[in-house]
This record gives C-alpha cells, structure tokens and sequence, in this order.
C-alpha cells in the first residue's frame, strides 16, 4: 500500500507538469510515512508553541501522517542565485507548487477513501500567526519523524535530494508500518563544524550558526512580495508570470552542497 501512495504522488507530479497553463517542472517526489502517535509528535506542542495542533484536530483516530517533499530543478534553484530579491522563476514555482498541493492532496483523499480509509489535510497549515511568525501546523516536523530529511543550520530539512523543494502533509488513518526518523545529520556543519555556505548567503544577517530570526527573514520575504505585487499584482494570470507576490526569497537554499543532494 506504501509503494501505492508513493506512485500516486510521483505519476501525479509528472502528469501535471504537462498542464499547458504552468512553466513549473519538479523533480520526483520523495514520499514517507510518520507514526502520527511517535513520541515527538506527541511532545510537539513542547518543541514549538502551545496552539500547535494535534493529528487527532485533523482526524479522528490517526494513525499515519504521510509527508511528501516535491524537489525543484536545478534551473529553478539557478535562477534565484544572484541578487537579494527571489528570481521571478522561484516565485512562480513557489506559486504554482502551491496550487499543484491543493489538487494532488484531494487526488490522494479520494485514493485513500477508495482504498476503505480517511484521510485530510490541515487547512491552516498556509497561515502563520503574524505576531509569532510560526504556523499551527509544522509540515517540517512530521517529515522529519517520516524519516525524510534532518534540519540543516538554514533552518530547512534536508533529504536525500536536497533541501531545495517544498513539503506537504497528510493525516490519515491507514494501517501500514512507519518510516523512522534519519539518525545521521544530513547537514555538515551539524555532522563535522565545517562548511556554513548557507549562512555567508544570507545577505540579510537572520541566519547565523546558532540563530535563525524568523522577523529578520519575514522582513526580506516581504520585499520580493512587494516587488511582484506591484508589477503582476492586478493583472489577468499570464503562462510564465508571478500571479502578484509571495513572501519569499529562498537564497539560503540555492547553491549549497546541500541544495540538490545530502552533502
Ligand atoms: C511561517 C513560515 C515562514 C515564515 C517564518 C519562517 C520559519 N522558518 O518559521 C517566513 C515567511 C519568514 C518563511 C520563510 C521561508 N520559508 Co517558510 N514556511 C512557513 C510555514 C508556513 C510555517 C513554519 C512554522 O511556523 N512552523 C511551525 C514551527 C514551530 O515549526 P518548524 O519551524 O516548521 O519546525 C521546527 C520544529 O519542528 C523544531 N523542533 C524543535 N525541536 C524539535 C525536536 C524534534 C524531535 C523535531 C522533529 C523538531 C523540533 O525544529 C523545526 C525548525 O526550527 C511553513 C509551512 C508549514 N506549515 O510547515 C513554511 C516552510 C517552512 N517554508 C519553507 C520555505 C522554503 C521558506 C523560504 C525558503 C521562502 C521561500 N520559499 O523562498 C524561507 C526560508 C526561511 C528559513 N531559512 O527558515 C518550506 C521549507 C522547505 C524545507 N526544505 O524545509 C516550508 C515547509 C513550506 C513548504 N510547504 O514546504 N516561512
Ligand atoms: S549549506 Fe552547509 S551548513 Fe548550511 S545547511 Fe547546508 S550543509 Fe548545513
Ligand atoms: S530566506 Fe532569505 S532572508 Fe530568510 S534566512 Fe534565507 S536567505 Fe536569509
């Protein structure tokens, strides 16, 4: 049933890149199944914040959470590498990534429901509190117990294939046997104290070895926003252009020995 799921993802992945209305193209998708009764998901309010929701706020009687991690192409990843605003390219694949999540999640609610199970997604996951910067519902967190990845001192979780993609979750109530966490650091500094590349790409100082200031790093999103809402903001959605702006920037994931691959 795992390898299953597993297939619905990647075919899916590669039956919308065909769409004649997007530009996005991912790599394959990396697909793992968390204990969503694990101790550290049990414990997670205590590792972030006391609103965090519980898997059993999304369904009742969960039992796994499936993660999946959606890589981008390394001509994505180029784009963003030069200046201190995100590339067009990075966020119209943050944008149309997102709008990929919303259709391949209810594909895999209806497959699940099809197999005889339940399954749904956190709807607040999108939404942060602007006050704390910080979401009620971690997708990070639940790949890290599905054993996808390790976080590296950028603050994203690495897998095999890098850090460089977005994540999502599922809550359901299957009944397959769970992935564990990783138990080696996929990072280098955190494995030997050597490299730190993604802090010297940083331009705007949130991100060093021991800190990561989320209020620093919103600041910098929101001017990339600003830039691509002025320009697309209030025009008709055009094939290749932002639809407006989106908080991002993502230069702390671009030309990494960690971007593509576990360093
Ligand atoms: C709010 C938010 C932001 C805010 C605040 C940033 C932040 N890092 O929190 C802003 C707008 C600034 C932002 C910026 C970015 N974001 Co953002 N963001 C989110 C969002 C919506 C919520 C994150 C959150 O608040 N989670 C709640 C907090 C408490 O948990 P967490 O940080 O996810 O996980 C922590 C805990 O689990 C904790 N922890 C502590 N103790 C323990 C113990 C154990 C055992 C475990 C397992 C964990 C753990 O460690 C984790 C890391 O600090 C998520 C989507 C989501 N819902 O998950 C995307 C998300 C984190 N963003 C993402 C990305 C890519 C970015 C950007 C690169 C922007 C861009 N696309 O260009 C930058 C990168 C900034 C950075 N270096 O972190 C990706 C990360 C992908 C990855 N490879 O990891 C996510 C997961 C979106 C997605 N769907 O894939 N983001
Ligand atoms: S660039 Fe180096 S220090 Fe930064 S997260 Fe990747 S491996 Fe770790
Ligand atoms: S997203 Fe930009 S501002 Fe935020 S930590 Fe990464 S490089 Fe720094």
């Amino acid at each position: 049933m795992k390898n299953l799921i597993k297939k619905y993802i990647v075919d899916y992945v590669r039956e919308y890149e065909k769409r004649y209305d997007i530009s996005t193209t991912w790599r394959e998708p990396l697909v793992g199944f968390a204990d969503a009764n694990h101790k550290d998901i049990s414990r997670i309010r205590e590792y972030t914040f006391e609103e965090h929701l519980m898997p059993s706020d999304i369904l009742d009687d969960p039992t796994i959470i499936i993660a999946y991690f959606v890589p981008f192409t390394k001509d994505i990843a180029h784009s963003n590498i030069d200046g201190e605003l995100a590339s067009e390219k990075w966020t119209l694949t943050y944008q149309e990534t997102n709008e990929m999540f919303i259709k391949l999640n209810d594909y895999l609610i209806k497959k699940i429901e099809e197999m005889g199970c339940c399954a749904a997604v956190c709807n607040v996951a999108s939404d942060f509190k602007t006050d704390i910067l910080k979401s009620k519902w971690s997708h990070r967190h639940m790949a890290k117990i599905a054993g996808l990845g390790t976080f590296g001192i950028n603050n994203m979780l690495i897998t095999k294939e890098g850090c460089c993609g977005r994540y999502f979750t599922i809550v359901t109530n299957l009944q397959v046997s769970p992935d564990k966490p990783l138990e080696e650091e996929n990072c280098l500094y955190k494995r030997n104290k050597s490299c730190l590349v993604c802090v010297k790409r940083c331009f705007s100082g949130a991100l060093n070895a021991n800190n990561y200031d989320r209020f620093k790093c919103y600041e910098t999103c929101m001017k990339s926003f600003d830039k691509y809402e002025k320009l697309y903001g209030n025009r008709e959605v055009e094939k290749g252009k932002p639809r407006g702006g989106s908080q991002v920037c993502g230069k702390c994931v671009v030309n990494l020995p960690c971007s593509f691959k576990q360093p």
